[in-house]
């Protein structure tokens, strides 16, 4: 046979282009477009019906396996998935690409081995579908920059790296911010930075002082810990004077950088008026900060579509950070930015951590002494509803993250693509495309290249063939016990997942196997690469003598 599968009667698009062509796939890859396929030319023969077939999603950020230590007093929370649930999650939503982070913690005096650890806890369970690594640093020693940076490239196709301005266990000073950029500028790789100002965080939390005479009333102060108060303690200009910061940072040593997590409209503009100037950077927003307001955990009793009480402990489910914007109008920001180019990516931040969990948002209440002083049942998962229950626990000790890598496609599906907002095309290059040519993937991934590209497809159903359904966390296939999307209506969802010329997902079915996916090494970035020679070099403003 000359193909092994053919797909049939859809729309096929990509980021640039839409038309009515049959794909052909063989050994895992495309093999042919045309208007029309023989069938009998194939083993397998899919219908699409006419509905859209676009490229498997790539997502370039989520949480897998990982320890996450987000909290101020070394409370963390432990990833309710692993890479099989993760990416078993992935494939039912569409996507057939993840890049995890293997996170180096200040004790860890080796980046090569935080990553051989990984990847171990990757290969034990396997994964769904193909994956990659991004590294976080959080120790920059010089020595080991050198030393080890050249062998992640080479030898592991790692060439991404995230930096933090925030949290006490992770947060860089502007002084390791500017060394690891430097070296990265030199190895082309990608510096993605979580933009939060940590100090103005943690001012404006409160610390209690010894000397209570030099008290300021901040938020522990006043009483205003729980859940709810989480974005209190990050309004918006925290995230926008960070994403100002790193970018004088980087301009000064001409390296492009990519703000992960966009949250704030006021942190988009600068990116944009940054962007319009023409310094190369880049942002990536996400799910959350589209679909969720301060009114989704505000302590407000008139807020709190979401969830019950509002000063109930609940709220915790939708801490992230950043936070989401306050109101309705940063989310049409945020699409505009989707629109207009300020986005180049949409990704999950898949960050999930269990509501009943001692390891999940529990943390929040187990940790803060206040909360737990009456509690006498043992701690442990079987008890740890009774625990939470009509306790406010501390926002500062939940672990931050939502989860969201299989509702990542279908919301940006029905509330962009159907809804007018963006194009199908736009929805292409966003979920896809630009992602894996940000991070050195395409067009292996992201395209559907005849010859080039793995046959990693979706095909979404036709209008109208699906009864639009309310989302509950039942149908979702992720480890997590909860989806901040609960309730949402959708009309479309990824029909068929096809992912290197399998089905793994059909009509509600999981056909794919941990076994399948395999570990992907990556080129540096098609965009920060070229960015890097395109970069104005005037001395008398910038450090151009450090290359020299
Ligand atoms: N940053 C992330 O990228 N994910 C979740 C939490 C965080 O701070
Ligand atoms: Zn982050
Ligand atoms: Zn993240």
């Amino acid at each position: 046979m000359l193909y092994d599968l053919v797909i049939k009667n859809g729309t096929m698009v990509t980021s640039g282009d839409q038309g009515r062509l049959d794909i052909g796939i063989k050994d895992g890859v495309i093999a042919a477009l045309a208007p029309s396929i023989d069938p009998e030319l194939a083993t397998e023969v899919i219908d699409a019906q006419g509905g859209y077939v676009t490229p498997g999603g790539v997502d370039a950020h989520v949480h897998l396996a990982q320890e996450f230590n987000s909290g101020p007093s070394g409370g963390a929370g432990m990833c309710a998935d692993d890479f099989e649930s993760g990416s078993r999650s992935a494939i039912c939503g569409g996507t057939t690409t993840l890049i995890a982070f293997a996170m180096q913690n200040r004790g860890d005096s080796s980046l090569l081995q935080v990553v051989e650890d990984y990847h171990a806890e990757a290969m034990k369970t396997g994964s769904y579908c193909d994956w990659a690594y991004h590294v976080i640093i959080s120790r920059p020693d010089m020595q080991m920059l050198k030393a080890e940076l050249p062998v992640l490239v080479d030898q592991w196709g790692i060439t991404s790296v995230k930096l933090f301005m925030t949290y006490a266990a992770l947060q860089l000073s502007d002084y390791q911010l500017l060394d690891v950029m430097y070296e990265a500028r030199k190895l082309s790789i990608t510096t993605m930075i979580h933009a939060e100002n940590g100090d103005l965080i943690t001012w404006l939390t409160g610390r209690r002082l010894l000397l209570t005479h030099l008290t300021v009333e901040k938020l522990e102060e006043k009483g205003m810990i729980d859940p709810g108060y989480h974005a209190e303690s990050r309004p918006p200009i925290v995230e926008t004077e960070a994403t100002s910061r790193a970018i004088v940072l980087a301009e000064m040593i001409q390296n492009p950088i990519l703000f992960v997590h966009v949250g704030s409209a006021t942190a988009a503009k600068v990116i944009r008026d940054t962007q319009s100037r023409g310094y190369p950077v880049y942002a990536e927003t996400c799910p959350q900060y589209l679909h969720l307001t301060w009114e989704d955990l505000a302590s407000s009793p008139t807020a709190l579509k979401r969830f019950h009480s509002p000063q109930c402990f609940e709220n915790s489910k939708m801490i992230c950070s950043p936070p989401p914007g306050p109101g309705k109008s940063d989310q049409e920001a945020l699409w505009t930015g989707l629109r207009n180019g300020t986005f180049t990516i949409y990704s999950s931040d898949h960050c999930p951590f269990r509501y009943n969990d001692v390891r999940g948002k529990a943390v929040g209440v187990l940790e803060h002494a206040a909360s737990m002083a009456d509690v006498t049942c043992p701690i442990d998962n079987e008890h740890v509803q009774e625990i939470v229950h009509g306790k406010t626990g501390h926002f500062k000790y939940v672990p931050n993250g939502c989860p969201g890598v299989e509702t990542r496609l279908p919301l940006l599906f029905n509330y962009g693509v159907e809804r007018g907002r963006i194009t199908v095309e736009r929805f292409v290059e966003l979920t896809s495309t630009a992602p894996a040519k940000m991070y050195g993937l395409y067009p292996k991934k992201g395209a559907l290249l005849p010859g080039l590209s793995d046959a990693d497809l979706v095909i979404w159903y036709p209008p109208g063939r699906l009864d639009e359904f309310s989302l509950t966390n039942e149908h979702l296939h992720h480890d997590t016990d909860y989806t901040p999307y609960e309730g949402m209506r959708f009309g479309n969802w990824p029909r068929y997942t096809i992912s290197k010329g399998k089905v793994v997902w059909k009509e509600g079915a999981l056909l794919g196997s941990p076994a399948a996916g395999k570990y992907l090494k990556r080129a540096a970035s098609q965009f920060t690469k070229a960015a890097v020679e395109s970069i104005a070099s005037d001395p008398a403003r910038v450090a151009t003598w450090l290359y020299q």
